[in-house]
């Protein structure tokens, strides 16, 4: 066989990318949410993982206060986990997931059932949060469309909510620098509450704050000034995570959900972060005690370890598409990867390692342990407020005079120095550490944390 001079130049490119041997080039990879230059310039590598621990490219253990990203809620490297992956996919790597199927998939949407809050026993299975956020406001226009109320087209989405990154969730997302770039092709049927974060009131509260139930009420103006008939459905995290954990007031979610049957609207819980323990229940549905009609998972669903998201349907839900339906496909939608073989087993080795090891219940045996700890940091400087609930915590700081987000970027930059992965959203540091964690483990990061912030300008 012979080559030309330029299949020889791609093979060595090829041999030179796949080298371990050698530092990769940072230069052809463009990064998610990240300061691309910056990273760059002072890259942070993570090369392995176990347990409460990463380890760091120059060999550091790194103690891991964040589950990854909100998503490795078993720890790391789990070994059924690890073998399930490992065993489907040398068994079955890939079936067609439209008119075709294989059985995994049905068997996860069955446990998904079985764990689910009473009712939410259709699965719809997605590649991420974004995606099943996008199915979900699909299925809800769907679902008033096969009711015969095809008027029914604006949802209700909440200032400070994050959906992902699909044009819908950005779109009824709550996050003004995700949505201005894009502001001109979203969906102009959307219509936001007010977030509920009340620090002057509310600030240091433990558990659920007392104050803001009522902030429910604007919805009750949303659908007299738009007509309930013209609005699907009202799209809401539990707890928002990613804009600095936001706890839900007393009474506001049961407010929100008896406004929705009032007028028709379908209620959609984003489950992405609050699902799977980390408010120490199954989900935040429960931890609330307020059901949602439509309800958005994914993250801990495969403790991380393979992409996956599923949309979990009230049954009435799903059966008035089917029923409505003329033969053949009732719900234009899926991805190539929807119920993939590789994800399906690794949820379900997920699941079945959250019961045989009872973490949902072990969260809530730690949770007053890291209440306490997280609390412990009051006085220190810079704290403006501390938040937890289940295993999720947050220390907000006050924003450092014409750079907001500075002081709390140092302090990621400065735990991660010190052996600590903590996320930063503005100027709060979100902690939201495995299930899995020891009191030794919880007692490192607030003391890590704590000789940051004194040492912080
Ligand atoms: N909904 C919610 C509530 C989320 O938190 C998504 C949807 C989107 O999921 P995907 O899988 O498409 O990323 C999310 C994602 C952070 C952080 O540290 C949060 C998320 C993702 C990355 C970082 O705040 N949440």
């Amino acid at each position: 066989m012979t080559h030309t001079a330029g299949s020889l130049d791609r093979a060595d490119a090829l041999a030179l990318a796949a080298d371990a041997s050698r530092d990769p080039s940072l230069d052809a990879h463009w990064m998610p949410f990240t300061a691309n230059r910056a990273f760059k310039r002072a890259p942070r590598l993570l090369v392995e993982a176990e347990g409460m621990h990463y380890t760091a490219a120059d060999g550091r253990r790194i103690l891991d206060g964040t589950s990854g990203l909100w998503c490795v809620n078993a720890g790391h490297g789990r070994a059924p986990i690890v073998r399930a992956i490992q065993e489907q996919a040398a068994r079955l790597d890939y079936a067609p997931a439209f008119q075709m199927g294989h059985p995994l998939s049905f068997r996860l949407a069955e446990a998904l059932a079985a764990i689910a809050p009473a009712g939410l026993d259709r699965v719809f299975f997605t590649n991420s949060g974004s995606e099943a956020v996008d199915t979900a406001l699909k299925m809800a226009l769907a679902y008033h469309r096969a009711r015969g109320e095809p008027s029914r087209v604006r949802f209700v989405g909440r200032q400070r909510g994050y959906h992902g990154v699909g044009l819908g969730g950005v779109a009824v997302g709550g996050i003004e620098g995700n949505r201005a770039p894009f502001v001109g092709c979203l969906t102009p049927h959307v219509d936001h509450l007010p977030h509920t974060h009340d620090p002057a009131r509310n600030a240091f509260s433990r558990g659920q704050p007392a104050h803001g139930a009522e902030l429910a009420d604007a919805l009750e103006r949303i659908v007299a000034e738009r007509g309930a008939e013209t609005i699907a459905a009202v799209i809401v995290e539990p707890v928002a995570g990613s804009t600095g954990v936001l706890l839900p007031p007393a009474g506001y979610l049961e407010r929100l959900r008896a406004i929705c049957d009032r007028h028709g609207l379908l209620l959609i819980f984003d489950e992405v972060i609050t699902g799977f323990g980390r408010l120490a229940a199954p989900f935040g549905a429960d931890r609330f005690g307020v059901v949602p009609d439509l309800m958005t998972v994914a993250k801990g669903l495969t403790n991380g370890a393979v992409p996956m998201g599923a949309v979990l349907a009230r049954r009435d839900v799903h059966d008035a598409v089917m029923d409505a339906a003329a033969p053949g496909i009732e719900f234009a939608h899926g991805y190539t990867y929807s119920g993939h073989p590789l994800a399906c087993a690794a949820g379900l080795a997920t699941l079945r390692l959250y019961e045989d090891e009872a973490l949902f219940a072990r969260a809530a045996a730690m949770a007053p342990y890291w209440e306490d700890a997280v609390h412990a940091l009051r006085g220190l400087p810079h704290v403006v407020d501390l938040r937890a609930l289940g295993m999720v915590g947050a220390i907000e700081l006050a924003p450092r005079d014409g750079a907001p987000g500075a002081r709390a970027f140092d302090a990621f930059l400065e735990c991660f120095h010190r052996g600590l992965l903590v996320r930063v959203t503005g100027d709060t540091i979100a902690l939201s550490p495995p299930l899995v964690a020891e009191r030794a483990h919880v007692d490192t990061m607030v003391d890590v944390l704590g000789g940051v912030l004194r040492g912080l300008a």
